[in-house]
């Protein structure tokens, strides 16, 4: 069943007839003032979601204080980015409800999902189905979800598994080259998938500069997604230009 959140993402993409711009608010690298200050820059520039979360974020309490004071902050949906049960967490408005589908230990296929999923009803939490694609290797998201990496140049082998997400009835699929991926993923990867993949199509990882962020874009994602870039100095002012940059982008 289709929830608010997914209904007002699908309906921005609509309206601003180019890619989305989320932003990852990862709760152990930023305090609380920090992400608050951050999480109403980007919605001023124009970030239409934040993610909260992350591959290493265990202190579940930090999370959910991130989590309250950002509801508080912004309007612009506030996504629970789990990487384990430990980032499920009352307040937010969606969860990406993720299958790491390419990993090697089912705990993180089906099993956290199970554990996690009786809290994401308990707190109300609108879950978003997402096939979460862990491309190459090296990332703490890759080591940590035991994934085998699809490797960068194998666009083939992310359409098939984009396909079997589909054909599960998942909603989104996420492309995660990993955070401070020293590469994204490849714009061929994004076309390929995108031509198999008929819903919301999330990509991430080592996006830090336009030109790369208008590929990938050009290429078909739906949203990308920034997170270390924020973590700099001078980062807004690239912020602004990777949005100012997809804008020219017509969907
Ligand atoms: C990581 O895709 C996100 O899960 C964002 O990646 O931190 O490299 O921007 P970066």
């Amino acid at each position: 069943m289709t929830g608010h959140v997914e209904t007002y993402l699908k309906s921005q993409l609509k309206k601003q007839k180019t890619a989305l711009l989320f932003v990852l608010i990862d709760s152990e690298v930023s305090n609380i003032n920090s992400s608050v200050k951050l999480a109403k820059d980007v919605e001023r520039i124009g970030a239409s979601a934040i993610l909260v979360g992350g591959s290493s974020v265990t202190d579940q309490i930090e999370l959910a204080e991130v989590v309250k004071n950002l509801k508080k902050a912004v309007k612009i949906p506030k996504i629970l980015f789990p990487g384990n049960i430990t980032g499920v967490v009352p307040q937010a408005d969606a969860i990406l409800f993720s299958s790491l589908l390419n990993s090697e230990n089912p705990y993180f296929i089906s099993q956290a999902q199970a554990l996690g999923a009786p809290n994401v009803l308990k707190y109300g939490l609108e879950p978003l189905p997402t096939a979460y694609l862990v491309i190459g290797e090296g990332t703490s998201t890759w080591f940590v979800g035991s994934a085998r990496g699809i490797p960068f140049d194998k666009p083939k082998i992310a359409a098939a598994y984009s396909l079997a997400a589909q054909f599960l009835g998942m909603r989104f699929v996420y492309l995660e080259a990993g955070s401070g991926a020293a590469s994204s993923v490849k714009p061929e990867m994004v076309r390929m998938v995108r031509e198999v993949f008929k819903g919301f199509l999330i990509v991430g990882g080592g996006i830090r500069d336009p030109i790369t962020a208008k590929k990938i874009v050009s290429a078909g994602a739906d949203a990308i997604v920034i997170g270390t870039l924020l973590e700099k100095n001078n980062s807004l002012k690239n912020f602004t230009a990777i949005a100012k940059a997809i804008r020219t982008i017509k969907k």
